[in-house]
């Protein structure tokens, strides 16, 4: 019975798990373009904030992935780091991804995060509210502006994967850099 007991626990996990990486609002932290090592001082809270262990042993260390699970209420998170030295590295927002159909994951359905009031304490960032549009961001893929909703006043910004928007900022050696961001699932 006890071993059934465990068993079963492992399967719920895993099922819970499946769906908490598809439902993720996700935060990435690049700092391979000036060589900037990362390490990650608070994860954001209930989710996970890791390198990349997709690249190379050097990248790996200069880039982390943080989730937090999404839901359709809008929510708070942060998470904090801390850079090796000066430098510029790239906050990237965005969401996750999950195969339209199980036997063919090469098709891609994207699972759109909502975000709006970015803040980000030790270092600057531009248009945090997305309040006028994407100003001091870049992007690619199909990110959206949406001009009429938001956290505190309307204007935010719907990403996914595929879709993030990218906002580079100036990093100081040894000083902690906390992001804090709004988010919900949106369609
Ligand atoms: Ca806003």
């Amino acid at each position: 019975m006890k071993k059934f007991l465990s068993s079963a626990l492992i399967a719920a996990v895993t099922v819970w798990g499946a769906s908490l990486f598809a439902d993720n609002a996700r935060v990435d932290i690049d700092g391979t373009t000036d060589g900037v090592k990362i390490e990650t001082t608070k994860a954001p809270e209930g989710g996970s904030a890791d390198n990349a262990t997709w690249m190379d042993e050097a990248k790996n260390t200069q880039y982390i992935h943080t989730g937090v699970p999404a839901t359709a209420e809008w929510k708070q998170s942060s998470f904090s780091f801390k850079p090796a030295k000066d430098g510029k590295v790239i906050i990237k927002m965005m969401g996750e991804w999950k195969p339209k159909d199980p036997g063919n994951p090469e098709e891609l359905e994207p699972v759109w995060i909502l975000y709006d009031d970015v803040t980000v304490k030790g270092a600057d960032l531009k248009n945090g509210g997305f309040d006028g549009g994407f100003d001091g961001w870049s992007t690619y893929g199909e990110p959206t502006h949406v001009a009429d909703q938001g956290h505190t006043k309307p204007g935010a910004m719907k990403v996914w994967h595929n879709g993030p928007a990218l906002q580079e900022i100036a990093v100081k050696a040894g000083q902690e850099v906390t992001i804090s961001f709004w988010f919900k699932t949106t369609k």
